[in-house]
């Protein structure tokens, strides 16, 4: 059985959509970052980085890093309907954007959650995180000329793959969301339809019940 290491508000989200869309058993591991259980030594025996998400295989591999977590999930259970196929003419706008979210995207959400680490002892945080939003919501920039250019809600149009999972994701982390969602309407239309993926209304409507436990 698969086992996820999890928490909340992390980027343990998309690989737990995966593997419900995947339909397969998978175990989680509620690993709460803001109690600091990721650097405890149970998890850093299994990712020394002690980072959130981290999936142990079946055959017992651990494997760590959000998207190469899902991407490998997509081929292992043949969801082509996430991810076009290597050789198919949406692979290259595919694999562009996957990248584009993860390295521009999500690295630089630690610039605002992490402020601390940028910038030296009694530096001007409250400068420096606004800074963060400020580039933050002019990296979405493409991803909403992207969406705007499509027949449909989503990046490769008309049907929901991995990218608008991650693109989910990665809005639910902007504080407020809704001050994201408003700048961008055909994010807002993405995320909205995103949503309505059973797997993904699932795993969003889990976040908090599976952090205090009560399931
Ligand atoms: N590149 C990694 C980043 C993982 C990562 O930074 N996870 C965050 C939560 S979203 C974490 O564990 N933060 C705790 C920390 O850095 O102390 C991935 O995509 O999986």
């Amino acid at each position: 059985m698969y086992k996820l290491y999890w928490s909340e508000g992390t980027a343990s989200l998309a690989p737990q959509i995966v593997l419900e869309e995947a339909g397969v058993e998978f175990e989680i591991v509620v690993t709460d970052t803001a109690k600091s259980e990721h650097t405890k030594s149970e998890f850093l025996a299994i990712n020394p980085f002690g980072k959130i998400p981290a999936l142990i295989l079946p055959n017992g591999t651990v494997m760590t890093e959000a998207a190469a977590i899902c991407l490998y999930l997509i081929e292992q259970h043949d969801l082509d309907h996430l991810a076009p196929k290597p050789k198919s003419s949406e692979r290259a706008e595919f694999l562009r954007w996957i990248i584009y979210l993860t390295n521009t995207i999500q690295e630089n959400y630690k610039r605002y959650y992490y402020c601390d680490c940028f910038i030296p002892e009694g530096g001007d945080i409250d400068g420096f995180r606004k800074i963060a939003i400020k580039d933050l919501i002019e990296f979405w920039k493409p991803v909403e000329s992207a969406l705007k250019k499509n027949n449909g809600a989503f990046m490769l149009g008309e049907k929901l793959s991995l990218l608008d999972i991650y693109i989910t994701m990665l809005i639910t982390w902007f504080q407020p969301m809704d001050e994201l969602l408003s700048i961008y309407p055909s994010l807002k239309n993405c995320y909205d339809e995103t949503n309505k993926n059973t797997s993904v209304a699932k795993c969003m409507k889990l976040q908090t019940k599976l952090s205090i436990g009560v399931i």
